[in-house]
């Protein structure tokens, strides 16, 4: 009788603790980011954690840390707290997460992605499903796709029109090595370090280059350092992913999953959008601007841009063995069928 007034008891506050769960919220969710608004990737950010303060009426806080400061900005670090639970949530670079999570890389294939239906075209596809499944398998929930953008290959010596352009120059690349190969390919002499020491690095003149989206350049000022040169070459392009850690997820309820999911779905369009505007055939307003600056930006023809594929192929073939070659025929699909 006893025993069973005690499982009794015990029934009785499990389901009184049911509703309870809501107040163990923490006070605030860290979200990570490598750059703050106004660039894209911060204004997706920040789109993300307005839309879930109001949804769920402030029960879920989240602030943006830009900087990679949660990872002493160390970028590349950052899935690593992710999955063990020392950052909450992210909105991450493919390219940051990819030391780790190296299908991730498949982003990162030179010239795999001629265009903004290709990124579409795998992130919305099997590709993109794909890569959600792995991600969740280790440990972090992905919610949504937003974007960095084609990274376009910037420096302070002279334009780059054909790969010989490129040979010994000093060009700062981010902590994938499949960004060594590249440049080592194409005859650059390629330097690792995170966003942070970026700039430094090009003031003093410790790197000639640099390769980052369009609205990176324009809005960190990079001209000001130096980079007098910016070549359109659309070699890659880095889509961002919303995350947040299994350990912070699995203590939301199934409602407070479906807000957070759909906050970051819209928060990724509005991301999408910033990071395109300007740099589409439609309007090319940001290319214009960075002209306007006094830098000269070089378009390449299609057979100038072709010797550049073949330049980098052997990475590419290498690349997909370490990748998975399904993964990358899956992607070479999407994009030939968008
Ligand atoms: O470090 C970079 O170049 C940046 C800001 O684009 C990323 O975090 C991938």
């Amino acid at each position: 009788m006893k025993a069973f007034k005690k499982l009794c008891l015990a029934a009785m506050a499990a389901v009184i603790a049911v509703p309870a769960l809501a107040a163990d919220y923490k006070d605030e969710y860290k979200v990570s980011t490598v750059v703050p608004a106004p660039f894209p990737w911060g204004i997706a950010a920040d789109h993300w954690v307005a839309l879930v303060k109001e949804r769920t009426n402030g029960r879920i806080n989240m602030k943006t840390y830009p900087g990679a400061q949660l990872v002493a900005g160390e970028q590349t670090k950052e899935f690593t707290a992710l999955r063990r639970g020392s950052i909450d949530m992210a909105v991450s670079s493919t390219i940051n997460w990819s030391p780790q999570i190296v299908e991730l890389n498949v982003f990162a294939l030179p010239f795999l992605m001629p265009d903004y239906k290709a990124i579409d075209a795998l992130t919305g596809g099997p590709v993109g499903k794909k890569i959600f499944d792995i991600v969740r398998s280790k440990g972090v929930e992905p919610l949504a796709w937003a974007e960095n953008g084609f990274r376009e290959v910037t420096n302070s010596k002279h334009a780059i029109r054909k790969p010989a352009d490129l040979a010994g120059m000093k060009m700062r690349v981010v902590g994938s090595p499949l960004f060594n190969d590249i440049f080592t390919a194409l005859g650059a002499n390629p330097a690792q370090m995170s966003w942070a020491d970026a700039k430094p690095a090009l003031t003093t003149g410790a790197v000639d280059g640099q390769e980052n989206p369009l609205t990176i350049f324009s809005i960190a000022k990079m001209h000001l350092v130096g980079q007098k040169y910016v070549t359109l070459w659309g070699y890659v392009a880095d889509p961002l992913i919303f995350g947040v850690s299994h350990k912070v997820w699995n203590t939301f309820t199934k409602e407070d999953q479906a807000i957070v999911r759909q906050a970051a779905i819209e928060a990724g369009a509005v991301g999408i959008a910033a990071a395109r505007k300007g740099l589409t055939a439609e309007d090319d307003a940001l290319i214009k601007q960075v002209e306007g600056l006094g830098v000269e930006v070089t378009r390449l023809s299609d057979a100038e841009r072709q010797a550049f594929v073949a330049a980098t192929r052997a990475v590419y073939q290498e690349w997909t063995g370490k990748i998975g070659a399904d993964l990358v025929k899956m992607a070479e699909e999407s994009v030939a069928k968008r």
